[in-house]
């Protein structure tokens, strides 16, 4: 089956991850640079789910849907980015904090950060304060996303902060949090750079803070 490349855009917003994929596929063995599939097609895509979302036009499930749709075709540009050296928007180390196994928002935040233009190292669930801290020196982070889902594990919020305080390195990252649990309060009592409550506001932030317009 043979695509047209403006049906990557409908793709991504319909969350046709196998449609996504192999437009992918077939673009870039056609030659098509793979950045151009991702400013001119998958980008505007995934604009329009966030504005259909602050519309509430689309809710979770269809977020859900079209990052992975938008995942499935970043899976085959990604490693072409990396050969030709494209710098992302920004580097996030996202994670969800020690004791918590919830992982569905913070995979949301992820795949829409990614589908934002960032490079995003997911640490998983579970993730102990020196883990993120590591990771950050190691990916050199602009940002440290940290997701909570129980509210026994939001202190692990604040012993994350106060390791990167410890490690020296507090200044060089801004720590945005969130999870349903998280409010702008707790936010600023722990001393976090941003709360937001979505992932589509999250990229928006995200992008302000690297001084890209959205
Ligand atoms: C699915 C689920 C599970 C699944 C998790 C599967 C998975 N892979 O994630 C399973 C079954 C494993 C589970 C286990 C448990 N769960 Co549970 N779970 C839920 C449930 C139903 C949905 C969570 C979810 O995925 N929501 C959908 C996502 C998309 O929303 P979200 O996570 O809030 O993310 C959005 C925003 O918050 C934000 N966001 C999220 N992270 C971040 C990060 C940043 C940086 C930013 C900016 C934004 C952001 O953006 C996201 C997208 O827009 C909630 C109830 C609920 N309605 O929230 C209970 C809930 C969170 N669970 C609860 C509990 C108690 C547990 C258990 C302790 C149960 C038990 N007794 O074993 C265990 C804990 C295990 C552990 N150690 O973590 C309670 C927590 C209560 C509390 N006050 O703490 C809840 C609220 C249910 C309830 N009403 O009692 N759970």
């Amino acid at each position: 089956m043979s695509y047209e490349l403006n049906q990557l855009y409908d793709a991504v917003i319909t969350g046709d991850n196998k449609t996504s994929h192999a437009i992918t596929e077939q673009a870039l063995a056609e030659g098509i640079d793979p950045m151009k599939l991702v400013n001119d097609h998958m980008m505007p895509a995934m604009d329009e789910v966030g504005r259909r979302f602050e519309m509430n036009e689309y809710y979770v499930p269809e977020l859900l849907l079209s990052a992975r749709a938008m995942k499935a075709s970043m899976t085959l540009i990604r490693p072409l980015m990396i050969q030709c050296d494209i710098e992302p928007i920004g580097r996030v180390v996202a994670g969800t904090v020690k004791g918590d196994l919830h992982d569905i928002g913070k995979n949301l935040v992820a795949a829409m950060l990614e589908g934002g233009g960032f490079e995003v190292f997911d640490l998983g669930t579970d993730v102990a304060p020196e883990q993120f801290v590591e990771a950050a020196r190691e990916h050199n982070a602009d940002i440290v996303a940290l997701s909570a889902l129980l509210t026994t594990t939001m202190p692990s919020m604040k012993l994350t902060i106060d390791a990167f305080a410890a490690a020296g390195i507090r200044d060089r990252v801004k720590v945005f949090v969130g999870g349903a649990p998280v409010n702008q309060e707790f936010a600023d009592e722990i001393g976090a750079d941003a709360y937001r409550e979505n992932a589509v506001s999250a990229v928006a932030h995200a992008k302000q803070c690297m001084g890209v317009s959205t």
